[in-house]
């Protein structure tokens, strides 16, 4: 049976990404912290959910970095043209002198998908990455 009953447990992150956090709460107008990590919880694991998934899903994956790192470009474009058969589009703006963003469009069964998301974001030197998918037919 499903337990609703509400659990205390503590959390602990640097004074910086906390005031940021405390900014979101009241941007999104949140009750308390409480809310907003229960509501972020529920986004990661709608996102989880898809990982083992036969269901072919489309979205798009959004990848800001620093060009200039050791071996991400060679890194960016391997993991790509292994799952080429996924990617229907990749779209690259150079932002400034060093940093990228690149848009990534992208078809296939929901647990390849989200594995190529997770290799992607997980380079080092991707600043940030996004990932963004919905089913292709009505579940
Ligand atoms: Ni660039």
């Amino acid at each position: 049976m499903e337990d609703s009953t509400l659990k205390r447990f503590g959390i602990s992150m640097e004074g910086h990404l906390l005031r940021k956090f405390d900014d979101l709460v009241q941007l999104r107008g949140y009750e308390n912290r409480s809310e907003a990590v229960r509501d972020l919880v529920r986004e990661a694991l709608i996102q989880h959910s898809w990982e083992k998934d036969d269901q072919i899903v489309a979205g798009s994956i959004l990848l800001f970095y620093n060009h200039h790192q050791r071996n991400l470009l060679e890194e960016l474009t391997q993991i790509q043209h292994s799952m080429h058969d996924n990617i229907l589009a990749t779209t690259h703006f150079h932002l400034n002198h060093a940093s990228c963003l690149e848009l990534i469009i992208v078809k296939g069964k929901a647990r390849e998908i989200q594995q190529l998301s997770n290799k992607l974001t997980s380079i080092k030197g991707v600043d940030y990455g996004k990932f963004t998918l919905a089913p292709v037919e009505k579940i």
